[in-house]
């Protein structure tokens, strides 16, 4: 491929590094290379990751330092913020309080139990046009307002990527480009701030044969999740073999991958890949201490319009046939949510 090179390749597992901007405003050639690309990422990886995706370093780096400034507020400030419904997926996550269950693996109550809670907590954040399932926010000083200013307009940021990387998977398939652009535009996305707190290296070491994790393996839900992530690592992905490889960050690149809605949608011609963040890989940095530093993530969560009825795209179930039922995208994916917390 002219524009993607490989930014993960390990047991059997290609993450290809795709340069976005050849879609954004290549000429036409090159842009159906791009897409095709895009697509054939999803398919064989269910991940990509993207430069010149579009959003400038400074906003990234903006929307990160907004999320480590709410984080170090006081923490009964953030509990009068939480989380409160899964219908509206608004509101601060205390650490604890999400349970990740895998798809295919929801256990006993008691298997539950046993399983280490994420070291982790996290603002969502959701459309602010709904009256009925308010937006949660810091208030009562300067700071709280420019919060929500800088994270609404990051939202809309990513929201307008969302519909982009839609299209690219579009022209891959070969259908009309603007062909989920009534999907996007409702825009019932989640914008989720992550901070993984610092921690004793003696956190990971457990005698109990479990792993300790940042966040337990899943996958996503929706339709693909942006996901920017810090210098430090961490974030793992299953290969076809079973095994877990590290997805390093890439400085100025985003991870894209598909989630589970997708995927359906696709007719399974394009993957949901588990993934989890564990135990971040060694840096000279942390020589000497017996701590790791904070990791801090956005993940954007995209979701077809909650409104609309999710059955195969064409050109994915001609030829096998539909494998699954019809469902209404808020339905599945409110579904999800319930199960998750
Ligand atoms: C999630 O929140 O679903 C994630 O997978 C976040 C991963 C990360 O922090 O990099």
């Amino acid at each position: 491929d002219i524009n993607s090179s490989q930014a993960v390749a390990q047991d059997d597992l290609v993450i290809p590094l795709i340069d976005f901007g050849a879609f954004l405003s290549g000429d036409p050639a090159t842009k159906k290379a791009t897409a095709e690309a895009v697509l054939e990422g999803f398919q064989n990886a269910g991940f990509i990751y993207l430069k010149n995706h579009g959003i400038s370093p400074s906003t990234v780096s903006n929307a990160f330092s907004h999320s480590a400034k709410f984080f170090a507020r006081p923490q009964d400030q953030k509990d009068a913020m939480a989380w409160y419904s899964a219908a509206a997926n608004r509101g601060y996550v205390a650490q604890g309080r999400e349970k990740l269950v895998p798809l295919d693996e929801t256990g006993t109550e008691e298997e539950m139990r046993k399983t280490v809670p994420d070291l982790k907590e996290s603002l969502e954040i959701g459309r602010d046009d709904q009256p009925d399932m308010p937006n949660m926010w810091p208030s009562g000083d300067e700071a709280a307002e420019e919060f929500k200013q800088e994270m609404l307009k990051f939202f809309e940021t990513c929201k307008g990527l969302h519909m982009q990387v839609m299209r690219a998977i579009a022209l891959g398939m070969g259908i009309e480009e603007s062909w989920f652009d009534g999907f996007t535009d409702a825009g019932d996305n989640t914008l989720r701030l992550l901070h993984y707190p610092g921690v004793s290296k003696s956190v990971f070491k457990r005698n109990d044969g479990q792993l300790q994790v940042r966040a337990g393996e899943h996958s996503d839900y929706g339709s693909i999740t942006l996901l920017f992530q810090d210098k430090r690592g961490g974030l793992q992905v299953k290969t076809p073999k079973g095994t877990f490889v590290n997805a390093t960050p890439i400085e100025g690149t985003i991870v894209v991958n598909a989630g589970d809605l997708l995927a359906q949608w696709s007719n399974d011609t394009i993957k949901s890949t588990k993934h989890r963040v564990v135990e971040p890989p060694p840096q000279k940095e942390d020589d000497g201490t017996d701590s790791y530093p904070p990791r801090y993530s956005i993940a954007y969560f995209c979701n077809p319009n909650y409104e609309r009825m999710i059955q195969a795209i064409p050109g994915t179930f001609e030829e096998t046939g539909r494998k699954y039922q019809d469902v209404q995208s808020g339905k599945y994916i409110i579904g999800r949510l319930t199960a998750t917390y």
